[in-house]
């Protein structure tokens, strides 16, 4: 069996593309997420166009039960995980705190924080095990910095950005690599998810500079993934060049 990457959030944005950009490199691929057509759409596209194999596993990263019993799931070769990419993730809102929903602040904290962490405790044990492994977890600036409105979103990729120290420390002696990777602003529904919808909000986000592109994240995870045994990628800011930090632009 060739290497094999296991990608939550496959279905759209940052995930799709690096699924794409691991198929043409010859990977074999674990896809996930919650939204079944577009990855039974994505699982038949990467067969047919790059002769890889593709296992497609449906779940909620919030629902450990789900999580446990998807994974747990996978025949024993499908096991040998190679490199695990912890990107299914979100922003809810954008309101002060004062006016924020729990209902967003539940799903921002159940998805980007728990989520992670249940994949992630299925996945390692097997890395470990095998002495190997490589776990990306797709953090933000946001970490990095917090902006008016981001509160909640903003903790939870600080506690992404706590999780990948502490999971490299603790990995460290299984010569299992944690790269954690905070891109700035890249166009995908991302903000669409966040304004529910609303397109005139998203849209405003990528105004008058050009954005990264889900692709340039899914290159930044394949250079990561692809460097020599010895060497690790620990923590990697990217933004686009028109983005000076989490809320500095030159817009024009
Ligand atoms: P998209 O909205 O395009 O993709 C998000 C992906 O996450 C989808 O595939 C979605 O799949 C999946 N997902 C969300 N919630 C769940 C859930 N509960 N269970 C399983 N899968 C879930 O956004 P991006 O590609 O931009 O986001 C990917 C990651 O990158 C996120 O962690 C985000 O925080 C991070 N990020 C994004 C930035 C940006 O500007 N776009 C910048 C910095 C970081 P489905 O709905 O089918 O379940
Ligand atoms: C997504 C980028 O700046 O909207 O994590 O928080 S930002």
């Amino acid at each position: 069996m060739e290497k094999i990457v296991f990608i939550t959030g496959a279905t759209s944005g940052i995930g799709y593309y690096s699924a794409v950009e691991f198929a043409k490199l010859g990977y074999n691929l674990i896809i996930t997420g919650r939204r079944k057509n577009r990855l039974t759409e994505l699982e038949k596209e990467l067969k047919e166009k790059y002769n890889i194999k593709v296992i497609s596993l449906n779940f909620d990263v919030r629902v450990r039960e789900e999580v446990e019993k998807n994974i747990n799931s996978l025949p024993l070769e499908w096991r040998n995980i190679n490199i695990l990419i912890n990107n299914a993730g979100l922003a809810a809102g954008k309101e002060p705190i004062f006016e924020g929903d729990f209902r967003d602040w539940d799903q921002m904290i159940d998805t980007n924080i728990k989520g992670l962490l249940y994949v992630s405790r299925v996945i390692i044990p097997w890395m470990k095990e095998r002495e190997s492994g490589h776990i990306i977890n797709i953090c933000s600036i946001a970490a990095k910095e917090v902006y008016a409105g981001g509160a909640v979103y903003c903790a939870s990729k600080s506690a992404v950005d706590s999780i990948s120290q502490g999971m490299r420390i603790d990995c460290n002696p299984y010569k299992i690599k944690v790269t954690n990777i905070c891109p700035g602003a890249v166009e995908t529904e991302f903000s669409m998810v966040r304004f529910k919808g609303d397109k005139q909000k998203a849209d405003a986000t990528y105004k008058g500079y050009k954005p990264l592109t889900p692709e340039d994240i899914a290159n930044t995870i394949i250079y990561c993934a692809t460097l020599p045994n010895h060497v690790c990628i620990n923590d990697l800011v990217i933004t686009p060049t028109s983005q000076a930090n989490a809320t500095t632009f030159h817009r024009i």
